[in-house]
């Protein structure tokens, strides 16, 4: 086989079980979450780490191989050189991220990251030249666009990890307030990943009642009037989702396994060619009136396949909804327009 993993048929010409290989790219606190998670789910025949810390990659890859007992078979390998051990992958996942230093702007921030994108993102491309990029490392909306960039892939082979992990704490902090179970809600944050994402309100439903309708309805069953929700609850909710990420990092100083399992999630979609809905970052140009030429990345419920995005949800917003995830666009865009790429 040309490609690493990618073993068609055996001598006999029969057909062979196809190697799923997943790279991740940046073994900290997220990019070891991640692959913790689909190794325990199971979702790759092989997983590739890459890090430009030599011994904290090989201390990462070692402690996981000891779990094979209690695991399902998965090859690990791992090397601070891209082109030494992602070869044929099916996705690469970039965690990757230079860290904020204390005072630092988030542009300066932004641009070094650029430049360690312009690192990883070309060795990508050039060993794995069918994946799937999924980029997680912050800024999101604008790393997804840069990568898409400097890829050159078709654009549904670029995903950003974007508000999917932002709609699982509204799913969870909505599940919280009503007692149900988190996968009964359904509900969706669009938008930038963190400060401006918009929550959508107008699409939260429990067992496919309309939470916020209900509000609006004075004939309300007692069984559906317990799903009542007050304009005050909401807006609570909406601000504790903002803050989840600060709370997290002021406690604990990163987060990594609600990211970690959100993550994964997306993989097991786009791997096994599942097909559901998810808020992901995606060319978000000509939505929700988003300008022509304004090529921006942000969340919108996509759906998504082995061939990547195969769709985006043209959801219905209220005016309300349209301002916000506009203003979003734009701050996403003027970013991403002065980076020349
Ligand atoms: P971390 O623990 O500092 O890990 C980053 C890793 O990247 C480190 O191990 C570095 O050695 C490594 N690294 C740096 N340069 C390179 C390079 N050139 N090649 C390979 N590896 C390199 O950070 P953490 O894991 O906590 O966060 C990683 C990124 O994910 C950050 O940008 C976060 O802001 C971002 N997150 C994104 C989330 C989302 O929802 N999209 C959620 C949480 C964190």
């Amino acid at each position: 086989a040309a490609n690493g993993g990618d073993h068609h048929h055996d001598s006999s010409g029969t057909s062979m079980h196809r190697l799923t290989k997943v790279s991740v790219i940046g073994a900290g606190n997220v990019g070891m979450a991640i692959a913790q998670t689909i190794l325990t789910r199971g979702l790759a025949d092989e997983i590739a780490l890459v890090d430009a810390l030599p011994d904290k990659l090989r201390g990462e890859m070692l402690d996981l191989q000891h779990a094979a007992a209690f695991l399902p078979r998965t090859r690990l390998v791992s090397d601070t050189d891209i082109a030494a051990v992602t070869r044929g992958s099916d996705l690469a996942i970039v965690t990757a991220g230079a860290r904020q230093i204390p005072g630092e702007t988030r542009l300066n921030l932004l641009q070094r990251n650029v430049s360690l994108f312009r690192k990883i993102i070309p060795a990508l491309a050039q060993n794995s030249p069918e994946a799937l990029l999924l980029v997680v490392s912050n800024p999101v909306d604008i790393l997804t666009y840069v990568a898409w960039k400097l890829s050159g892939f078709p654009v549904s082979r670029v995903i950003g990890s974007g508000t999917n992990l932002d709609s699982s704490r509204f799913r969870f902090l909505l599940a919280e307030h009503l007692d149900v179970n988190a996968q009964d809600v359904q509900a969706y944050m669009v938008g930038e990943h963190g400060d401006s994402s918009v929550a959508v309100w107008s699409s939260v439903s429990v067992a496919g009642m309309p939470v916020l309708k209900t509000l609006q309805d004075s004939h309300t069953t007692s069984a559906s009037a317990s799903m009542i929700m007050k304009e005050e609850a909401l807006e609570g909710i909406r601000r504790a989702v903002v803050n989840s990420a600060y709370e997290v990092i002021g406690l604990k100083g990163y987060t990594s396994w609600a990211i970690g399992y959100s993550v994964a999630n997306l993989v097991a979609t786009l791997l096994r060619d599942q097909r559901r809905i998810h808020p992901v970052s995606v060319l978000a140009t000509g939505f929700h009136g988003i300008a022509d030429d304004h090529e921006v990345f942000l969340s919108l419920p996509a759906r998504l396949g082995r061939a990547g995005v195969l769709g985006v949800v043209d959801m219905e917003l209220t005016h309300e909804e349209t301002k916000r995830l506009r203003h979003s666009a734009k701050t996403i865009w003027e970013n991403c327009n002065q980076l020349g790429l």
